[in-house]
């Protein structure tokens, strides 16, 4: 097999509603779709860096400036076939785990294709429906957060997160909590804390939640370790979790007690699947987190999420929680109460729709050996 081409698409999707979290509100999404081609067929990838480095320190047009100039030289120089094999070069580039990830999981897409099986197979996984949850972001008021919560368990997710920052965080909790006593409820932080704030963070937990997400920035393992110390609530990371080794210091630190895997985070599959059995060993949980993805990348965490130590709902819900056209057939949908099917059809399991990338591109660059 020779990869015959490679092609790299930035799309801009509006948001079916506002997406706000302590970075501040977002209405569109704009990310990179990677496809590579080889022996007649096509693998699908996307970067899930963000327009601007908020929440990592990658974005769009610097991941498309990597893949461009390093990455996809790199498959054709060192005639890569397979996507452990372009995992091990491209370790020779540092950090841009996003751009590095959105063409690697285009390979395991290939892989899947060439074998003619889902992806999921490839992967080792071994439940066919994982658990859905719902990320709800900050609200005008806190009466518009409880309406869309309740929507959202009318539509049948039962697990909701809820972004929290300084000044939306114990109400809105008490408040969610007081309408919906039972829900399986958790909040993400995105690092908007400070270690002065532990007094505050400490009171999360009288809510009974699963999990509290993130509450300092990325690089303060030390900080998480001495408020989880504090917290009987278990803490998880998610902007921390880079790679297995920043994954080993946290849990010998004490930093968390959960583990949010983003496979587009960390690089690819092969650093999430080491992650991710680390984490078996230790006997500590994940899940699987998104970043608002399209259809591609959705499909790609889906297939992720069906491995065994994948315990706790995750941040995956239906294509129109997120896009009213998102770019696949057929959309992501609940399969029954909180639950979505991981794809059965060959590769991700989904076929993304030639008409409706076309009118979220910006702009596409077709690169050759
Ligand atoms: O912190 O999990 C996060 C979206 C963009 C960036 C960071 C995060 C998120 C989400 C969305 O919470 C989760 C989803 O894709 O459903
Ligand atoms: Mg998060």
């Amino acid at each position: 097999m020779t990869v015959e081409r490679i092609e790299l698409t930035l799309c801009k999707l509006p948001y079916v509603h506002f997406f706000e979290t302590s970075f501040g509100r977002e209405y569109e999404r704009t990310f990179i779709l990677t496809r590579v081609y080889a022996d007649g067929l096509c693998g699908w990838g996307e970067v899930v860096a963000e327009h601007a480095p908020l929440s990592s320190g990658e974005t769009t047009e610097g991941a498309w400036h990597v893949l461009k100039d390093f990455l996809v030289p790199l498959v054709f120089a060192e005639k890569v076939e397979e996507p452990e094999g372009f995992a091990r070069e491209a370790r020779r580039f540092r950090g841009n785990l996003m751009a590095k990830a959105g063409l690697e999981l285009a390979f395991w897409d290939l892989k899947a294709r060439r074998m003619n099986v889902s992806l999921s197979k490839i992967y080792g996984g071994v439940r066919g429906e994982v658990e859905a949850g719902v990320s709800c972001g900050i609200e005008d008021s806190i009466p518009a957060l409880q309406e869309r919560i309740g929507a959202y368990l009318a539509e049948g997710y039962r697990r909701i997160k809820i972004k929290i920052k300084p000044g939306w965080d114990v109400e809105a909790c008490a408040a969610v909590r007081s309408k919906y006593p039972d829900v399986l409820l958790q909040v993400d932080a995105n690092g908007a804390y400070a270690p002065a704030d532990i007094p505050r963070l400490k009171e999360l937990d009288t809510f009974n939640l699963l999990l509290v997400e993130q509450p300092f920035p990325p690089y303060d393992l030390w900080e998480h370790a001495k408020l989880q110390k504090e917290m009987k609530t278990p803490l998880c990371l998610d902007e921390s979790v880079l790679s297995l080794a920043t994954v080993r210091a946290a849990l010998e630190m004490g930093s968390c007690r959960i583990v949010n895997i983003k496979v587009g985070r960390v690089g690819g599959f092969v650093e999430a699947r080491r992650i991710h059995d680390h984490c078996q060993e230790k006997g500590v949980p994940v899940w699987c987190g998104g970043m608002l993805e399209s259809g591609v990348g959705r499909a790609h965490n889906l297939h992720i999420a069906a491995l065994p130590n994948f315990k706790l709902p995750h941040d995956l819900s239906a294509s129109r929680r997120y896009y009213k056209e998102d770019l696949i057939d057929p959309f992501i949908e609940l399969s029954g109460p909180g639950t979505i099917k991981v794809p059965t059809e060959v590769g991700i399991g989904v076929f993304p729709v030639e008409k409706r990338i076309k009118k979220a591109t910006l702009r596409i660059e077709i690169f050759k050996p």
